[in-house]
């Protein structure tokens, strides 16, 4: 009997056969008391009485798959003859039951850096039929066409998949639907919320825009003499930079939001050309383990001119260095001897 047999329909039953005649014939019939069926029993023309199997309540076969009844036949003779049969009910399935995601939504996060091909997450959904009515597939029934390049689904396991690359640069989240479907065609959808965590895989950038070159050297201290941006990609700890010059220098960096500036220091400035290594790191990692990133510029253009001296001096120092066939530069480390003006250090960072 099928789960999905409609209350009130009946079942002929085999009729009982007693040889007697009268009152010692077959004069009734009774089942044990159930709440899913009832007896019905006919009188024919003839006399003779036949009993029916009313289904009075819906089946199901996800509670019950099978209920055992007993008919009794009982005649009217005295004493009272009896006699019994088994009846035995198996409820086959009906596809009744549409499957059932184990979430309505699921948030996901996953690092920016994880590798094309990894399993990221599974979608899963139950069914509580069997056979081909509780076999489900999966799939992407809403999603961009951006992500749909980034994620793939496998319709059998519900396994999610990286297929493309992830970068919280360029997306930060992705928002997709993901549909069951059981082999009878009942489906239910989960929606996805995947949110991308940001990794720091950016260096902070530099761009300098000299203000003064060659710089006078009669600067006075606090003379803005370049601007200098700096930029990571990342976000929070891992876009967090702060910056400093190596050497020792009159040059110190002001702080100014979004960016640095190289200013005169305290001391005068003293002419001859300076090189300084300019770094910006980020300050701290964000996990053991993770590495800050630095990125690190030489200025060539903090020249300072001296009077009397070419200009241009020390400005470029690749182009300076090509004219001069190589010649070997003096560095910050190596004072020019002998020009006797200004006080060299006092740079600041
Ligand atoms: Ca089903
Ligand atoms: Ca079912
Ligand atoms: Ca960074
Ligand atoms: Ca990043």
């Amino acid at each position: 009997m099928i789960e999905s047999t409609p209350p009130g329909t009946r079942f002929p039953l085999d009729s009982s056969r007693d040889p007697d005649i009268g009152a010692n014939s077959l004069q009734n019939y009774q089942l044990t008391p159930n709440p899913l069926f009832s007896l019905v029993v006919k009188e024919s023309p003839d006399g003779r009485k036949h009993a029916e199997l009313l289904l009075e309540k819906n089946l199901d076969r996800e509670k019950q798959r099978n209920h055992h009844l007993i008919l009794t036949a009982v005649d009217g003779g005295d004493p009272v003859r009896s006699g019994t049969a088994q009846i035995k009910i198996d409820v086959t399935d009906a596809n009744d039951n549409p499957p059932l995601f184990t979430k309505e939504i699921y948030k996901i996060r996953l690092l920016e850096n994880l590798p094309e091909g990894s399993l990221a997450f599974q979608v899963k959904a139950t069914d509580s039929d069997e056979g081909t009515n509780a076999d489900i597939t999966y799939c992407f029934s809403h999603i961009a066409n951006s992500a749909r390049q980034t994620f793939s689904l496998d319709p059998k396991t519900g396994d999610v998949k990286i297929t493309g690359p992830l970068d919280y640069e360029d997306v930060k989240y992705y928002e997709a639907t993901v549909e069951g479907k059981d082999g009878g065609g009942l489906s239910a959808h989960a929606k996805v919320h995947i949110d991308i965590i940001d990794v720091n895989d950016n260096a902070p950038s530099l761009t300098l825009l000299p203000i003064l070159n060659p710089v006078p050297e009669d600067s006075v201290p606090s003379t803005v003499i370049a601007v200098i941006n700096v930029r990571d990609r990342d976000s929070g700890d891992n876009g967090e930079v702060t910056c400093n010059v190596d050497g020792d220098l009159p040059f110190r960096l002001a702080v100014s939001p979004l960016q640095y500036r190289a200013v005169a220091a305290g001391a005068a400035v003293h002419h001859g050309g300076e090189e300084a290594a300019e770094r910006c790191s980020q300050p701290r990692p964000l996990r053991p383990g993770s590495l800050g990133r630095s990125s690190s510029r030489l200025i060539r253009s903090l020249a300072v001119s001296a009077a009397g001296r070419a200009a241009s001096g020390h400005a470029v120092r690749s182009r300076a260095a090509a004219r001069r066939g190589g010649r070997r530069e003096r560095t910050a480390a190596e004072p020019e001897s002998g020009t006797g003006t200004g006080a060299g250090g006092g740079a600041t960072v």
